[in-house]
């Protein structure tokens, strides 16, 4: 008898809920420390209660944590945490981040009616931020989490001039405190993170979910572009330092270098000419460079010719560039053992076992690097669409994804 999808039911609910808060009416944006994203943090806080979790948190940074206890019979219990990000990109989606909060919400909620435990501490970590979008730095949320947050970025500032610090206290958190969220890494058995895949291979093979065997490595930074601007009509064209031409040569090599090596991608996702008006050559240009590959040693060729191609095309055109790197992160490996309990756990509702790498960041990175993780996917509909609002999964999916999380909860229990 097919029994009715309540998880996924009440992750979908939950889902449109918290996309009602947004920075921008009429799409979906959370950015960093706005008032949406402060309504989002309260919202998570009253369903934690409601679900059941037996304490929660918000720390500096704004990471919401709710903890759901050990069974008291079981003598020091370690620690697994699971969670991801409750801000999204620019007019994003509703699961991006979220699903893997709401899903292990619904599971706790489901452990405390029928009033189980596990053999250890289950955290369910809402991070804060791993996007980029306001300030520019990503894994805000989870890098406080693991205790390796860098205070630098404090003084990082908005569009509108506005620094994190100041966001921060604004919100009612205390900056100060931001390099001791830390959770207690020393008992973290293992971290995992069910995620929507963000692209088409889950619907192209027609399977509901996948193991993720890696997470690409990334590298991001900003470019800023200074020619000289100019009188449109009157500069000669082989006297001008248009800063938008050169980017636009930068952009197409970008292009040209990555499609050249399967698994390599690279963006420029923002583009700006700075002060630009329509009758004066560009005399500045901002762009982001996003860099990622299943090696960080393929990605970093590719680097190289890209800075290689930039110096030759800047000195060509009298421009200069100046680079900062914002954020490099090194492709992290799954843990075999957790995979394999994933794939017994999927198998014991029947579903296709598939393995797939991660194209896309995600937080487990960053808490990867203190303990063992691994990773869910859980299809994607559209074409696999993410970073947009067409982004969707349907109620099966996310019904399935929680039954198959809870039974991985168990598998986990069992290695006790
Ligand atoms: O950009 C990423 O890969 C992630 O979605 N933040
Ligand atoms: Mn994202
Ligand atoms: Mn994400």
């Amino acid at each position: 008898m097919k029994t009715s999808p309540t998880l996924g039911n009440r992750i979908m609910a939950w889902s449109a809920d918290l996309a009602t808060h947004t920075d921008h009416p009429g799409m979906l944006t959370c950015a960093y420390m706005t008032p949406a994203h402060r309504a989002v943090a309260a919202q998570l806080d009253t369903w934690m209660h409601d679900c059941g979790f037996d304490e929660v948190r918000h720390d500096a940074v704004g990471n919401v944590i709710g903890l759901y206890r050990a069974d008291p019979a079981t003598a020091q219990p370690r620690l697994v945490s699971t969670g991801s990000h409750y801000d999204t990109v620019r007019d994003g989606g509703k699961y991006d981040g979220r699903l893997g909060i709401l899903l292990p919400m619904a599971i706790v909620a489901d452990l405390h009616a029928q009033g189980r435990r596990l053999p250890y501490d289950l955290e369910v970590v809402a991070f804060s931020e791993e996007e980029g979008l306001r300030f520019g730095s990503t894994f805000l949320g989870s890098s406080a989490y693991v205790g390796r947050f860098d205070n630098t970025v404090l003084d990082k500032t908005d569009a509108d001039g506005i620094s994190m610090r100041a966001a921060i206290v604004e919100a009612g958190l205390d900056p100060a405190q931001s390099a001791h969220c830390a959770t207690d890494v020393s008992r973290l058995k293992h971290y995992f993170e069910v995620h929507i895949e963000q692209g088409p291979v889950l619907l192209d093979r027609g399977l509901p979910l996948g193991i993720v065997t890696a997470i690409n490595g990334g590298v991001r930074r900003t470019l800023t572009l200074t020619g000289l601007a100019s009188h449109a009509g009157t500069t000669p064209m082989d006297m001008r330092h248009d800063a938008a031409c050169a980017a636009a040569e930068i952009i197409l090599y970008v292009e040209q270098r990555c499609a050249s090596v399967p698994g390599l991608v690279g963006t420029v996702g923002t583009l700006q000419v700075v002060n630009g008006s329509v009758n004066v050559v560009p005399g500045a240009c901002r762009l982001s460079l996003d860099l990622r590959a299943p090696q960080d040693s393929m990605r970093d060729a590719a680097l190289a010719d890209i800075e290689a191609r930039i110096e030759e095309i800047c000195q060509r055109r009298g421009v200069r560039c100046d680079m900062e790197e914002v954020m490099r992160k090194t492709a992290s490996a799954c843990a075999p053992g957790e995979q394999a309990l994933w794939a017994k756990a999927i198998a014991a509702h029947d579903a296709a076992v598939y393995e797939l790498p991660s194209g896309a960041g995600h937080d487990a990175m960053m808490v990867g690097q203190v303990a063992s993780m691994s990773m869910l996917f859980v299809r994607c509909g559209n074409g696999g669409i993410s970073h947009n609002p067409l982004e969707t999964i349907t109620v099966e999916d996310a019904q399935l994804a929680a039954q198959v999380t809870a039974s991985f909860l168990q598998e986990l229990a069992a290695t006790c």
